[in-house]
């Protein structure tokens, strides 16, 4: 026999839900910002670890500018570096010329989240990181949130703060944490982001990933604006190579 379903259950069961996830996300071991190619894969690999991890995502859904590929066509190009990344996340590719590999990118975004999903990544979407905490010891421990529509609307709405053992700014171009960062603690430099130079800027953004502040790590797009690096278009591989790459560094200082 059917149940009558109850309005008011449902709203319960939404609120009770992630009233409880709120609370419990008011401390993490790491606050990935920013939920495009680099962030998803950095949540995911240290979410599989075992860390809690929760991805802050201002916009309503999780992808960033992957989901347009280049120009509206929805395919992104894979270097050969990073076909091993597509692999293991089980997303469909080909060769289209030795050394350039093509990928759905609806496809792309969303195996992609639904790793980071599977892990045990918690999904905090509409919710902007307005402000950064760093008390007496200097080092980056919280994060200053608030709901992206206040944001939007210009609302005088006080934000809450949670706390993170480690950030990861993969925010993209705007680089908005280590700018929120040099803007209050005088660093780190931010050089800002150069001219479209693919080849450079590929293997620039893995090098670029680490920490500038501490408690601070920066990935994808982020990381090449914070270092001067260049643009890369719609050539994705460095924002998966550079997402892995952040999630080894800050598994490494968080240990077992
Ligand atoms: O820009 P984005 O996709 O970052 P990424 O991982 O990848 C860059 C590529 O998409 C592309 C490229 C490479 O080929 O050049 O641009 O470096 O995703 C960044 C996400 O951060 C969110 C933003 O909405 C986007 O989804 N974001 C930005 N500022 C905030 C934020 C903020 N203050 N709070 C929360 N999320």
């Amino acid at each position: 026999m059917n149940m009558a379903l109850d309005e008011v259950v449902i709203s319960r069961a939404i609120i009770s839900e992630h009233y409880k996830t709120l609370l419990e996300y008011c401390e993490m071991d790491v606050a990935v910002v920013g939920g495009g190619p680099s962030g998803l894969v950095c949540a995911a690999l240290l979410a599989e670890k075992g860390y809690k991890v929760g991805l802050i995502e201002k916009k309503l859904s999780i992808g960033g500018g992957m989901w347009g590929g280049g120009m509206m066509f929805p395919r992104i190009v894979v270097q050969q570096e990073a076909v091993r990344l597509l692999d293991r996340f089980k997303i469909r590719w080909s060769e289209y010329a030795p050394g350039y590999y093509t990928s759905r990118s609806v496809e792309t975004v969303s195996k992609l989240t639904a790793a980071a999903a599977d892990a045990g990544v918690e999904f905090f979407n509409l919710t902007t990181v307005e402000d950064v905490m760093v008390r007496g010891d200097g080092r980056l421990s919280g994060l200053v949130i608030n709901w992206q529509p206040v944001e939007a609307t210009g609302l005088h709405v006080d934000p809450l703060t949670i706390r993170s053992g480690y950030t990861v700014d993969a925010t993209g171009h705007d680089a908005v944490i280590a700018r929120q960062v040099a803007k209050k603690c005088g660093k780190p430099e931010i050089r800002g982001e150069g001219t479209m130079w693919a080849d450079n800027a590929e293997t620039a953004v893995v090098s670029h990933t680490k920490e500038v502040f501490p408690g601070l790590f920066v990935c994808g797009m982020a990381a090449n604006a914070v270092f001067g690096g260049h643009r890369m278009g719609p050539v994705f591989g460095g924002m998966l190579l550079s997402g892995e790459a952040a999630a080894n560094q800050v598994a490494g200082r968080l240990g077992s």
